[in-house]
């Protein structure tokens, strides 16, 4: 696995006498390593032809084809910076992604990329696993390997550019603590344009040398078939495990093949203390969480073999973790580890990110001269380490299905149509998603408020569909301060609004 000197490579070479081991699952085709190896060799000489050169932005269309992971994997392995695309993003967030990462060409398995995307250069992706391999690993340093958007409160969503060595370092320390090797096969029903799916998923597969079972759409069934077919660990966020349980209930076939897998992951959002013991009492197996974030990888993981529910863990190996109050300063004594004083995560190492690009701005107010990172997050932490998210500071933070959602660009999203004359976002408490998008909307015209629908199908459209509100309440106007600030807590119902 090591190249020139101490380098190292990003993904381990193939090894000759394991060429025929299983790499990548997707829609019914299995390439082994040695075919994708000589897939992604393929795919280098296509950009190579395209007038691609490493360093360079390429912007991959994450369509739900086997052509998807292997542009990612194929992109890394060529050193060229990976812009992950979802195909579901709408007008303005689309304009926006392209304009700000600037990509040379967009690769894509469908029509819809070149359609949606006059002016780009588009480059129709196939898979040709013919061939030779060609030996030319990427290497881990400190060149940008991804750029991955993501929301802030207000604003368009910032593109966290992410290195090699972020992402190999975050993945060892993963692998240890959860003892991932090559013979283990991961499956996941993530997108592959945020970090849960594609770093750890498909990056992390490939690093620790196992086999990835991809399912492009989540359905329970659909896992449980890539579990009862040997996958060992599956990788999903709380709303799928919801799901999970739900169909488990009436499934006995689905509990066992949760059952049999080795280690059940849960990230992204917090996992409910109910949907553990559902998922436990169902299937005999508790689940494990880890909590990250796409600027700084996964921060925290509960280790193999010693679940905790309630808890994210300790942090992963690698990952400095502390404690802050308000001014930043670290907690104290007892505080910082009695389990019950509440402090912002900070977080410090190889797997922070390098910055947002074009935004130097943004990135001094998250991550100070010393290198820590300031998550937002607000947790306890007990004496052996163990983290507990109770809360973020930011209630314009929305966490939704697992996505995170800015309630600024959504409420810039409503305030477009021309019979709204306010908007106030907010994430109320919801079973199935952990937060769902509420919109109060202030009409124009109270007697004449605009169709719902509309709204909805403005905010998908503009955005992403994932961003659209799940509820609509009209309001005479919106709750203010004697400054004229909105109080969107006076919105919310009184249980919720500390
Ligand atoms: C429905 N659809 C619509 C509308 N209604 N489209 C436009 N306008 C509408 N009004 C379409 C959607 O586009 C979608 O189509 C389909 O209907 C279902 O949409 P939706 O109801 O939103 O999906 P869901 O069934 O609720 O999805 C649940 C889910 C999903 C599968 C759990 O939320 C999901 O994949 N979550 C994963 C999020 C994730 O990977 N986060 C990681 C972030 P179509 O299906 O065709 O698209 S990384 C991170 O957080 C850090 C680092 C970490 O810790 O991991
Ligand atoms: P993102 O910006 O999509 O990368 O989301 C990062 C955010 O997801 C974090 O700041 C947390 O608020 C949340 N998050 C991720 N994993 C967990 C978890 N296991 N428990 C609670 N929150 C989590």
């Amino acid at each position: 696995m090591t190249a020139a000197g101490s380098a190292q490579a990003l993904f381990p070479a193939v090894v000759p006498g394991e060429a025929e081991r299983p790499a990548l699952t997707a829609l019914g085709t299995t390439l082994t390593r040695g075919r994708l190896a000589a897939a992604l060799s393929r795919y280098a000489e296509c950009l190579e032809t395209a007038g691609i050169r490493p360093g360079d932005r390429v912007a991959v269309w994450t369509d739900r084809a086997l052509e998807t992971p292997v542009a990612l994997l194929g992109n890394a392995a060529f050193g060229v910076v990976s812009v992950p695309l979802n195909p579901s993003l709408g007008t303005r967030e689309l304009d926006h992604v392209l304009s700000d990462a600037q990509p040379k060409l967009i690769v894509a398995a469908s029509d819809d990329a070149a359609s949606r995307t006059p002016d780009a250069d588009v480059l129709r992706a196939t898979v040709d696993a013919t061939g030779d391999a060609a030996p030319a690993p990427r290497l881990v340093d400190d060149d940008p390997l991804l750029i991955l958007y993501t929301s802030g409160t207000t604003g368009a969503p910032k593109g966290a550019v992410l290195s090699a060595r972020n992402v190999a370092a975050n993945l060892d320390g993963l692998a240890e603590a959860w003892d991932w090797s090559a013979s283990d096969t991961v499956t996941h029903a993530l997108p592959l344009f945020h970090v849960h799916g594609l770093v750890l998923g498909l990056y992390g597969s490939r690093r620790a040398g196992s086999h990835l079972h991809w399912v492009p759409r989540f359905s329970p069934e659909k896992i449980g078939a890539a579990l009862a077919a040997g996958a060992t660990m599956l990788f999903a966020v709380p709303t799928m495990y919801h799901r999970l349980a739900d169909a488990a209930e009436t499934d006995p076939a689905l509990a066992a093949a949760l059952g049999g897998a080795r280690l059940l992951v849960s990230g992204s959002a917090g996992l409910p203390l109910r949907d553990h013991r559902r998922i436990e009492e169902l299937t005999g197996k508790t689940i494990v969480e880890r909590y990250g974030l796409t600027e700084t990888l996964i921060n925290t993981a509960v280790p193999h073999g010693a679940p905790r529910p309630g808890y994210v863990g300790p942090p992963v190996p690698g990952v400095e973790l502390r404690l802050v109050d308000d001014d930043r300063s670290p907690l104290e004594g007892d505080a910082a580890h009695d389990d019950r004083t509440i402090g912002e995560v900070a977080v410090r190492g190889p797997s922070v990110f390098t910055g947002y690009l074009n935004r130097p701005d943004a990135t001094a107010a998250v991550r100070d001269d010393d290198g820590w990172f300031y998550t937002g997050d607000l947790a306890t932490m007990t004496t052996d380490g163990a983290v507990r998210i109770v809360g973020r500071r930011a209630t314009d933070l929305i966490k939704t299905g697992g996505f995170k959602v800015g309630a600024g660009e959504v409420e810039g999203a409503l305030l477009e149509d021309a019979d709204v004359a306010e908007a106030a976002v907010l994430g109320l408490p919801d079973d199935d998603l952990g937060q769902r998008i509420v919109a109060f909307v202030v009409p124009r015209d109270a007697a004449a408020p605009p169709p719902v629908a509309r709204l909805v199908e403005g905010v998908a459209a503009a955005l992403s569909p994932h961003k659209r509100p799940r509820e609509v309440r009209f309001i005479d106007s919106l709750p203010r301060n004697a400054m004229g600030k909105v109080q969107k807590k006076r919105l919310l119902p009184e249980p919720s609004r500390d």
